[in-house]
């Protein structure tokens, strides 16, 4: 598998840094072909050097558009070096190249600094690029230089084994080319679609999976993307729609708390009902269920950390959809995959796309996904009583709750568990007063309670409520030009309150 450059095509744009390659080549005693601008100058450097023109019997035609784009030069670079590859090469009299080097013309520079269409054009690459697919391809013989930045690893090469270079170094390269080249022309696309298409995503990388019907039987519907790299199916049906819209709400959610304690979220419709963080898995499995017993029936259930035996005991006995976690321990696996139709998900990581989309309109809308999360340090007191330690830290984890919720919004939390939320409200009154319902008729007391909540209070109304039910803490964004009468209503009852700054509206 190791091979010794005996030959070598060069063809470079920009030639500084050539000057040590070419010294290294003629050390060894290397055949060097070479296009116009590249030959002169390895001329210039007293090498010898043979022209791509002598070796193709051809000239440089349209002004270089056609110069290395010859079957006398892609059929040394491509054959294989077996006997039959090997036989054609000699009946037509074509040599081998063992060794392509490249700089493409610089398409991007030229973009940058010119609105030419001409001269831009003139820039696209063709030759150089077939020349580095071509010995990419044929690595296993052939070593590609795509670029510049690659001459070290070349140098070394030639420096250190007078050219001997092992098959791994030849794919580790092979590699960089097709990093070159699709970089190359994603650039020319993205030239070319400077008009405002969908800012695209990689076609190759797209997979189109049919789904067996959208939100509803009589919707057609499709998943493109690489649901593969971030988990890997244990067990249980195929995805649905609506599965893969609700643990997507799963992982934004579970990446607020992945480096917490043992978390548990469980979800219905993409809202959390249910959220804690507890020493134990078990007692976070309980403690998020205690949230909304009721709302759990047919959830999607996501844990940080590799489900253990003892949940899986107790989350055998309920109906879920999915089921999502790091890792599962393998008793836990064997006992949930009974049932064969139960989704069991292990994830390889939690990361979100940076942009999102929604269609609408005749189009479709893109934005930053909203990745911001608040610490207690951005937190700004605006009462006169500062909220405690526990009350920092858990108006920190409703406030991460109340950003994944639907807006209108409110949660409420005490001792790192979701006791209570109203979500998906056209009023805030609403959507607290449906919160404290479900409290209460989960058997919660709201004494010493904190509130989140996604976007600012434009009256008072929220906080007397709130207080009157025994909230003692406050989180929202504030910049209401009412806020002052929040905070008043905060003060009276000995509320403490903190602004963020940042909204999180969800619709
Ligand atoms: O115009 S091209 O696409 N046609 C070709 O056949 C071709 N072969 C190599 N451009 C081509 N090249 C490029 O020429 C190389 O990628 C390199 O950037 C440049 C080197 O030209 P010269 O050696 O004349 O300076």
């Amino acid at each position: 598998t190791e091979r010794k450059i005996k030959s070598a095509l060069i063809s470079v744009y920009h030639k500084e840094g050539l000057g040590p390659i070419i010294d290294g080549l003629a050390k060894i005693g290397a055949t060097i072909y070479s296009t116009g601008g590249t030959e002169t100058f390895i001329r210039d450097r007293g090498v010898d050097v043979t022209p791509v023109e002598e070796l193709t019997g051809y000239p440089s035609i349209l002004d270089g558009r056609v110069k290395t784009l010859h079957p006398k030069v892609h059929g040394g670079i491509l054959a294989r070096r077996e006997d039959n590859h090997l036989m054609q090469l000699a009946q037509l009299e074509i040599p081998e190249i063992d060794l392509v080097v490249v700089d493409l013309y610089p398409f991007e520079e030229t973009v940058a600094n010119t609105e030419e269409e001409d001269l831009i054009i003139e820039k696209i690459d063709i030759g150089g690029i077939a020349l580095i697919r071509a010995a990419a391809k044929n690595y296993r013989d052939v070593m590609i230089v795509p670029s510049r930045e690659d001459y070290g690893t070349l140098q070394e090469i030639l420096e250190k084994r007078e050219g001997v270079s092992t098959l791994d170094e030849r794919r580790k390269l092979a590699r960089r080319g097709f990093a070159v080249s699709s970089h190359y022309d994603t650039a020319i696309f993205s030239y070319f679609n400077a008009d405002g298409e969908l800012p695209a995503f990689k076609k190759s990388e797209m997979k189109a999976n049919p789904l067996r019907y959208g939100e509803n039987p009589h919707q057609e519907a499709t998943y493109f993307g690489r649901l593969k790299e971030m988990f890997t199916k244990l067990n249980g049906k195929d995805l649905s729609f609506n599965n893969l819209v609700d643990i997507d709400a799963a992982v934004a959610i579970m990446r607020e708390f992945e480096d917490a304690d043992p978390a548990f979220v469980i979800l219905k419709h993409t809202n959390a009902c249910g959220v804690a963080v507890r020493p134990t898995q078990l007692e976070a499995w309980k403690d998020a269920l205690a949230g909304d017993p009721v709302s759990a029936f047919g959830g999607i259930l996501i844990t940080n950390q590799p489900l253990e035996l003892s949940v899986a005991q107790e989350i055998d006995h309920l109906f879920y959809e999915v089921l999502i976690a790091p890792d599962f321990t393998d008793s836990a696996l064997e006992l949930l995959s009974k049932k064969k139709n139960r989704v069991l998900l292990q994830y390889h990581h939690l990361r979100q796309q940076p942009l999102s989309f929604k269609s609408l309109l005749n189009g479709v809308i893109v934005q930053d996904t909203d990745l911001q999360t608040e610490s207690a340090d951005q937190f700004t007191v605006v009462t006169e009583r500062q909220p405690t330690g526990r009350e920092t830290a858990d108006l920190v984890f409703a406030n991460k709750c109340a950003k994944h919720l639907k807006s209108n919004t409110i949660a409420l939390v005490r001792d790192n568990q979701l006791i209570g939320m109203g979500c998906g409200q056209t009023s805030r009154v609403d959507a607290l007063k449906q919160a404290i319902t479900k409290a209460k008729n989960f058997g919660f007391d709201l004494k010493g309670a904190v509130m989140a909540s996604d976007a600012f209070f434009p009256f008072s109304d929220c906080v007397e409520i709130a207080a009157a039910a025994g909230i003692t803490a406050v989180v929202q964004p504030g910049g209401s030009i009412r806020d002052k009468d929040s905070i008043a209503a905060a003060n009276t009852a000995d509320v403490a309150m903190v602004t963020t700054g940042v909204r999180h509206f969800r619709h």
